[in-house]
């Protein structure tokens, strides 16, 4: 249904004058997505401040079946949070509701709102000396929201867990405005169906998330982080599973970086250095959070390491020295997506499958791109402890963006396939959006998106929940 100019309102009325915009410009920043692969249109966006709110917003949108677009920071990657170009949607920005509702640090709990951006929550865990260990690279934009509807990874997935492991409660307004409080801190609770796994990752297509509760961790006392030079992937997971078992399972990050990606970074990323004295083919950066017995643990793990390297597991190690020394390892990492753009379009793959298989699946992957695309370039790096992998393709130098990414359906297609055959997932962590949904109906068991529509229908009859995204 089209959008009455009584509803807008209705809706103007129900969150105040602070809790909209309609002005173009103010608008703007809502229409694109983070990638621009996307532009849509809306006549308002609306902020709301209070769960009251967003119910009176859902239900009067639902009487008048108008298709809802909840938002956070908008940094996804598959255009989830964009509205439809028609301009027949509201988009709903859940950017005020940012209060740290309570923290309880004995019980290792915290319950916050939507709209707050992910380095707060993690900063206030940090006020009472815990941990939020979610962490990637938007963390200074994104939203809890965002981070919960796409159910987000990064780089602390491989000791935390994804955000499905990190919450123990929600608070969820339904299509038709009712509140669902399931909001309890609490780490057992086996009252029936697991409601709160439906709408993490549902990617705002079954209900907007209001707030959680979310879980906290000890605050690691210091942390050993190291980048190492390796000739392929293979020794990469030997070597996560020689640390893991020697740290009893406390490395946090261990994130795979090749060639191509590092030097992209030197090139476009100011205040880089290679912390290694040559080149190699493959890179690692590992981090192994510690407790009290800090100092004597990072010697260990310097033997640790150097007895790989006497064992050519590995071919060189730098640990960080000091605290910014660390921040531009990582900075090493967590660029690689901006200095890949300053070399023209890419073709994107988040793709999963086990970590023992992974370096041979980079290996037949990167075949069959060569094929598609003999001067593209690979920059496979990502999330090795988690088998996930950012198997991207920028553009060959001298072609440009547009017949460059009339490739992609093909490139597409054959990653997916091989991705099948592997057994493993056509999106690991940055969800479906608008821009897999056709990949997800080829690639899931008929049965599950059976599954998937009849969850839809019973809880958004009218279709009103981020129409377009996901099914
Ligand atoms: C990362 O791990 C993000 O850096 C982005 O998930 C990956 O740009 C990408 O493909
Ligand atoms: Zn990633």
């Amino acid at each position: 249904m089209s959008i009455t100019r009584s509803l807008l309102a209705d809706l103007r009325r129900a969150v105040g004058p602070q809790g909209y915009l309609e002005q173009a410009a103010d608008i703007e920043p809502f229409l694109v997505d983070h990638r621009k692969l996307y532009r849509g249109a809306t006549p308002l966006v609306l902020r709301p401040e209070s769960t009251d709110q967003v119910s009176a917003i859902m239900r009067m949108c639902n009487e008048a079946r108008v298709g809802v677009v909840p938002v956070g920071g908008n940094t996804g990657y598959c255009g989830g949070a964009t509205p439809s170009e028609d301009g027949s949607q509201i988009v709903l920005s859940l950017a005020r509701m940012r209060r740290i509702r309570a923290i309880d640090p004995l019980n290792y709990t915290m319950i916050a709102e939507a709209g707050c951006v992910l380095a707060e929550v993690q900063a206030a865990a940090a006020s009472v000396d815990r941990l939020f260990p979610m962490s990637l690279g938007s963390e200074g934009s994104c939203q809890l929201g965002g981070n919960l509807s796409t159910n987000a990874g990064g780089t602390a997935v491989l000791r935390y867990g994804m955000m499905r492991d990190l919450i123990l409660g929600l608070e969820v307004v339904l299509p038709d405005g009712r509140v669902l409080d399931n909001l309890k801190p609490l780490r057992k609770d086996n009252t029936g169906y697991d409601l709160r796994n439906l709408f993490i990752g549902a990617e705002g297509t079954l209900g907007v998330i209001t707030a959680a509760a979310c879980k906290l961790f000890s605050r690691p006392a210091s942390n050993v982080t190291a980048f190492v030079g390796l000739t392929d992937p293979q020794r990469a997971v030997s070597l996560l599973s020689r640390l893991r078992t020697f740290t009893g399972d406390a490395v946090s990050t261990f994130e795979l970086i090749p060639r191509t990606a590092l030097e992209l970074v030197l090139e476009y990323i100011p205040n880089t250095a290679n912390p290694l004295d040559q080149g190699h083919d493959w890179y690692v950066l590992l981090e192994i959070g510690m407790g009290r017995q800090a100092e004597s643990m990072r010697e260990a793990i310097e033997a640790e390491l150097a007895a790989a390297m006497e064992q050519g597991e590995i071919s060189d190690a730098a640990l960080a020295a000091s605290e910014s020394q660390r921040e531009m390892f990582w900075r090493l990492r967590e660029t690689i997506p901006e200095a890949q753009r300053h070399i023209g379009a890419s073709i994107k793959h988040d793709v999963s499958v086990t970590t023992s298989e992974l370096p041979r699946f980079i290996v037949e992957a990167s075949q069959l791109v060569r094929a598609l695309s003999p001067k593209g370039r690979i920059v496979s790096y990502g999330h090795l402890g988690d088998g996930n992998l950012h198997f991207n393709i920028s553009r060959p130098i001298d072609s440009d963006d547009e017949s460059f990414l009339r490739l992609a359906p093909n490139i597409n297609r054959a990653v997916h396939d091989l991705i099948a055959r592997y057994g493993g997932s056509i999106s690991a962590e940055h969800g479906i959006g608008r821009l897999k949904r056709e990949e997800l109906v080829r690639y899931e068991p008929p049965v599950a998106i059976e599954v998937m529509r009849a969850i839809k229908q019973a809880l958004d009859p009218n279709g009103i929940m981020n129409p377009g995204k996901v099914l």
